[in-house]
């Protein structure tokens, strides 16, 4: 059996290495969400920075639940392979830039956050991770975390809880704040999470919520990097690359994207190193992401979940859905602005690629998770632009009713799957029936979920009646297919 990964003069294989000694760098950065797609991301973008102009700028990376990838992380004093995937085949590089992890400790994460050498924390914590009510942009008082820390300020474990503290702490010690950089796919994410960041503060010490307004930088940024689960084979492939084994190896795909607003009072570390592009505006790249790559996604989830189609390529595999992702993404497209350097349908078409890539084994059901967190900025967002221009919301009404049949929790077959949702009990008992229109009205009359804008809409309702009047009585397939019986608006790729 080969030796465990734990320093870099281990790897006997072909993995690349990073050009820097890791033990010359100090931590400069906290990150809150230790899960794959930060180690395929911002932990290898920050190690290409590591290894380009150094720094201290190495990671400490919190796993807020899961003790498990932290602790095998730890056992190998935080390296891991990462593999990247496509046709071509397979490479592979370790990755040095996780300086240690912190497993389900929040006494300890909050020690972390207070390192007066910590001047960043990055954050991928999902969309539903962060306790924040969208429709007030405040913390959200249901939220289990944000209730508890809001009793016990000093011993907080959620993540507004957690920064909140950490910069009082600091305040009171006369050290600068750190720099937020929010990570996941959410719209505005640094206004969004600096909305909650001050509105919890403010429910504690408005002094506080004040100071932390004026001083605490919140960028936004887009993140881009398809990165499924780990399986043994990615294990077996870090094997092989590297001569060790290695229980944190991480598989990705390529392509990756960072498009982060410059707003680093403290510093950062130079990840342009990794591709990352610096602009004065994140909107309009996020927009394009989450509308066309997410919503996509999300549509080809649910529609390939229900069709029996377990990986994105094999739901690319498939004409009639490639079809529906064409055409989605087109939608999509059409609702956003011009943006400057960026033409949309070669980003869809690269976006093709990248969903049809063989090498990479991306689960329908595990995009499928937390719709409710996700449709509004993926689907509901651009189908309201698309109504108010008078656009085609065809695309959008498709992949509601596609998402409003998943919540069933059972598929064509009879076989029921987890509804992987916060608001599962909710869009389960919405779902259930044979009558189209009245789940589509059960959907729309849940609070704070589809915009009133879309509720209130005939031909919204009609469409979005339609598609699932369609799904439920002749199935998933003859739906998808049902708009291009005519072949005529399909044009071959
Ligand atoms: C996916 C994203 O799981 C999902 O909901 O749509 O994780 C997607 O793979 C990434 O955003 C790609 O950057």
């Amino acid at each position: 059996m080969s030796p465990r990964l734990t320093r870099l003069s281990d790897v006997t294989g072909p993995a690349a290495l990073p050009a820097y000694d890791p033990a010359a760098h100090g931590v400069g950065i906290v990150h809150l969400g230790l899960g794959a797609f930060h180690r395929a991301h911002q932990a290898a973008m920050t190690d290409d920075a590591l290894s380009r102009d150094g720094g201290d700028w190495r990671i400490a990376s919190v796993s807020l639940r899961s003790r498990d990838v932290a602790a095998a992380m730890a056992a190998q004093n935080g390296l891991y392979t990462l593999i990247e995937r496509d046709e071509a085949g397979m490479r592979g590089r370790v990755v040095a830039a996780i300086a240690r992890t912190i497993a389900a400790d929040p006494a300890a994460t909050l020690d972390a956050l207070c390192d007066p050498g910590v001047r960043v924390v990055t954050l991928t914590v999902t969309e539903k991770g962060y306790g924040i009510d969208r429709a007030t942009g405040g913390p959200d008082p249901e939220n289990a975390a944000v209730r508890a820390d809001l009793e016990t300020p000093d011993a907080p474990a959620g993540v507004l809880g957690l920064l909140v503290a950490a910069l009082r702490r600091r305040r009171e010690a006369g050290a600068a704040p750190f720099t937020v950089l929010c990570c996941d796919n959410l719209p505005h994410n640094g206004a969004f999470l600096r909305g909650g960041v001050t509105g919890f503060a403010r429910r504690l010490d408005p002094d506080l919520a004040d100071w932390i307004a004026r001083t605490v930088a919140f960028p936004s940024s887009m993140v881009d990097r398809i990165t499924p689960a780990a399986t043994g084979a990615t294990r077996r492939d870090a094997e092989a690359l590297t001569g060790c084994t290695d229980e944190a190896a991480v598989e990705t795909e390529p392509f990756v994207q960072w498009v982060i607003e410059d707003r680093f009072p403290r510093g950062r570390p130079a990840w342009e190193a990794g591709g990352a592009l610096f602009v004065a505006d994140v909107d309009p790249y996020e927009r394009m992401k989450l509308r066309m790559l997410n919503g996509a996604h999300s549509m080809m989830a649910y529609a390939g979940f229900l069709s029996g189609r377990e990986f994105v390529r094999d739901v690319m595999a498939d004409a009639v859905l490639a079809a529906r992702v064409r055409d989605h993404l087109g939608a999509a497209a059409a609702t956003l602005a011009p943006l400057d350097g960026m033409d949309f349908a070669d980003y869809a078409a690269q976006l093709q690629d990248r969903f049809r890539n063989p090498a990479i084994a991306h689960r329908t059901a595990q995009i499928a998770m937390d719709g409710s967190e996700k449709m509004p900025q993926r689907i509901w967002s651009p189908a309201c632009d698309a109504l108010d221009a008078g656009q085609d919301i065809d695309a959008f009404a498709f992949a509601t009713a596609a998402w409003m049949r998943y919540c069933r929790g059972v598929d064509e077959t009879g076989k029921a799957h987890d509804l992987n949702d916060p608001r599962a009990q909710a869009l389960s008992a919405a779902a259930a029936g044979e009558d189209a229109e009245a789940v589509s009205d059960a959907f729309h009359r849940l609070p704070n979920l589809i915009p009133p804008a879309l509720r209130d809409d005939r031909a919204w309702r009609a469409a979005v009646g339609g598609s699932l009047s369609t799904i439920l009585r002749h199935g998933m397939k003859a739906a998808a297919a049902g708009r291009h019986a005519g072949g005529g608006t399909v044009s071959d790729n």
